[in-house]
């Protein structure tokens, strides 16, 4: 099956999901402009991004299970692991209505943010609690039957609080008015982005689609872990490379880490490199709500050739983890493809 195709399929789920969701609010006798509200925000927010989390949980479970291809699940199979996938999605939804009005962005999946939406405004809070809320009502719904179904609630709440951890030291690291260089470092954004992005990304659809799968010994959670956690490093380090070098066009959204005095990948790279007076001119325009000062430092990391050092990172670390991958111990049913997969989807990504 495409891979056109097999989004379709996994969209196709959505509706009747947020049909369930509507009946919740319905059943306890919301007034309809309230359901109409939660359609709204789930709709906007929910679908309209690479999906690439919630198809994993399919993608992930099929090769654990032997089956060639997703197309081959029987549908009550394809039903409910595609609904742990939309959970990602919901999950992450509910990040990103929060994560853009904290770092004041403008657009998101090439639409307005959704704070920015005439009447929303900050009723996108109450909206981001409700999107992960929907996560436990689906989960109760669909999954309380089973053995397993306190250990993906569990792995959810984990995998969350690990997420606002990361979220907590990526804002604390990056004060609106009081810009400090020197509070940043490599090891330091490597622990923000392990927590902010690998555990919700990269961990959580496959050790989901390991409890369906029954294959769930700790030492394969582990070994999932061990490859994945890195996985998502990379690909953080990927999106804080496309918000200076990416298009809006290309990545969907306008990038604002260099005014937002993120300590993002390209800005520790740029630290490491830069002679005395480069990190002057760093001092003085990094982090500043101004384009011109912004722009100073794009034309620095350009003279730094940041784009040159972020390939060999890009080669090493893939070589790196594919050396790790081949050291997968498959004697329990854990599936070294799975990990393939994902390095594949990831690997010299542009969006
Ligand atoms: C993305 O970082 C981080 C998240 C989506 C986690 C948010 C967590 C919360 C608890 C709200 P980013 O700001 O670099 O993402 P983007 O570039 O897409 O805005
Ligand atoms: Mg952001
Ligand atoms: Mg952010
Ligand atoms: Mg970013």
């Amino acid at each position: 099956m495409s891979k056109e195709s097999n989004r379709a399929k996994f969209v196709a789920e959505f509706p009747e999901l947020v049909k369930e969701l509507k009946s919740v609010l319905t059943g306890y006798g919301m007034p309809a402009e309230a359901v109409k509200w939660y359609e709204d925000s789930l709709n906007y927010n929910t679908p309209g991004g690479k999906l690439n989390r919630g198809l994993s949980v399919v993608d992930t479970y099929a090769i654990l299970k032997g089956y060639a291809s997703v197309d081959d699940l029987p549908v009550e199979v394809y039903k409910k692991v595609a609904l742990l996938g939309w959970c990602i999605e919901l999950l992450q939804a509910y990040f990103l209505v929060a994560d853009d009005m904290m770092d004041q962005s403008i657009t998101r999946r090439g639409q307005p943010c959704w704070y920015r939406v005439k009447e929303v405004g900050d009723i996108a809070i109450n909206d981001a609690f409700m999107l992960e809320g929907a996560i436990y009502v689906l989960l109760k719904k669909h999954f309380r039957q089973e053995p397993y179904y306190v250990d993906l609630i569990e792995l959810f709440h984990d995998v969350t609080f690990q997420t606002e951890l990361g979220q907590l030291l990526d804002l604390i690291t990056a004060p609106e008015d009081k810009v400090d260089l020197s509070k940043f470092s490599l090891e330091k954004h490597s622990f923000i982005v392990t927590f902010k992005t690998a555990y919700y990304s990269f961990y959580l659809p496959v050790a989901l689609a390991m409890y369906v799968a029954g294959i769930s010994d700790p030492k394969d959670l582990q070994q999932a872990h061990d490859v994945l956690i890195p996985l998502g490093e990379y690909f953080q380090i990927q999106d804080d490379y496309l918000d200076c070098f990416g298009t809006a066009e290309q990545i969907g959204k306008i990038g604002t880490d260099i005014q937002d005095n993120k300590c993002s990948w390209v800005v520790n790279k740029a630290l490491q490199l830069a002679s005395p007076e480069q990190r002057k001119l760093l001092d003085e325009n990094y982090g500043k709500k101004d384009a011109e000062c912004e722009a100073r430092c794009k034309k620095l990391f350009h003279d730094l050739d940041i784009q040159k050092h972020y390939q060999a990172y890009e080669e090493k670390v893939a070589q790196d983890l594919r050396a790790k991958i081949a050291q997968t111990d498959e004697s329990r049913g854990f599936r070294a493809q799975v990990l393939t997969a994902f390095l594949n989807k990831v690997y010299k990504r542009s969006k």
